[in-house]
């Protein structure tokens, strides 16, 4: 006996990559709904590679009784009408917008990192998934924090473009084809031109002269991991189109070498150390692209600060920083407390 499993915004970047995880994961499902806005009612999406056709439901008649599990992957605003719905008639929602990550009734979860935090769900029937960017960084930093304590963080993230959707990777297409034939290159979805350039600017200007996105990097690392591990983040997009990477420079209550975090890294859940100090030993976001891991390359001391290590980090934005922790959260929470069969 399986779930039954609604993906809401499943025609999205995010959606269809939670169709096709939960097919290659096997997820146990009796049943499997495509739910979207009207726009894309009817069509037919595929399940993963199963073969399997869904057609799309419309997310404004769509009554979650009797479903177990809704994965939500349609941003903020849909996102704020219809998952207190869903979670009200009784289906558990794990959400992928940024509308309940700091709600103190909902759990904000990287099953790697803060699995047992899942148990709090239960206040609103909702369970966030954080940022991309903050998810891959938490994996990697986790194994560390347990070993030495972080005392802060520096990251600079290279972000690529399907971060912004499905019309932020066509607008890299279409601008790098415009410059190839001459034709002029209007921004539209990014603020300048994206194509070979990179902008220091993803999401909303805040008072404080950062960025939300970096906002969200320092928030939601503490309520994951830790509220006392200081965080300091410069968000930048560049013109990749999936994979995120990240430089991060650390700070450790305890003295640490390099040698010790790879030994640690290299046994770390969700972790692949591809490190060998050569030319090509380390990973880029296009050799992460389709897979789950957290990719980490390039640790090193740092002798600037005491205690301090430097490491690069790569993930597939869509998948850890997004489906695929959405997916290991469904699993969670079916361990812990969905039991079936
Ligand atoms: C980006 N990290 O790369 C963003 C996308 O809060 O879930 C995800 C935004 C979010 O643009």
């Amino acid at each position: 006996m399986g779930y039954r499993v609604a993906v809401v915004g499943a025609t999205g970047n995010v959606g269809r990559e939670m169709l096709a995880i939960l097919a290659e994961r096997e997820f146990p499902c009796d049943e499997i709904a495509a739910v979207a806005s009207s726009r894309s009612t009817g069509t037919e999406i595929e399940y993963g590679e199963t073969g399997k056709k869904l057609k799309v439901k419309n997310i404004e008649h769509f009554d979650f009784t009797g479903w177990d599990i809704a994965l939500f992957a349609a941003g903020s605003e849909p996102t704020k009408i219809y998952a207190p719905k869903a979670a009200a008639q009784g289906c558990v929602v794990i959400d992928n917008s940024s509308l309940y990550r700091m709600d103190p009734d909902v759990p904000l979860i990287v099953p790697e990192v803060n699995p047992e935090a899942i148990d709090g769900y239960t206040a609103k029937n909702i369970i966030a998934n954080p940022n991309c960017s903050t998810a891959q960084m938490v994996v990697a930093l986790k194994p560390l924090h347990d070993a030495f304590g972080i005392k802060r963080v520096v990251v600079s993230t290279y972000q690529s473009v399907s971060g912004s959707g499905k019309a932020g990777m066509d607008e890299l297409f279409e601008q790098s084809r415009a410059i190839f034939v001459g034709d002029p290159v209007e921004p539209r979805k990014f603020t300048k031109q994206i194509a070979f350039n990179v902008i220091p600017h993803i999401d909303v200007f805040l008072d404080d002269g950062s960025t939300k996105e970096e906002w969200k990097m320092v928030v939601e690392t503490k309520k994951i991991m830790d509220p006392k591990v200081k965080v300091q983040a410069t968000c930048v997009r560049v013109p990749v189109f999936v994979g995120h990477s990240e430089s991060l420079n650390i700070e450790f209550e305890k003295e640490v070498s390099a040698e010790q975090a790879q030994d640690i890294l290299r046994e770390a859940p969700g972790v692949m150390l591809v490190d060998k100090r050569e030319d090509a030993g380390y990973v880029t976001p296009i050799e992460c692209v389709g897979d789950g891991a957290t990719y980490v390359s390039r640790v090193r001391e740092d002798p600037t600060v005491e205690n301090g290590l430097a490491l690069w980090c790569v993930s597939d934005n869509l998948r850890k920083g997004a489906a695929l922790n959405a997916v290991q959260i469904a699993e969670l929470l079916g361990r812990r407390h969905l039991k079936k069969g």
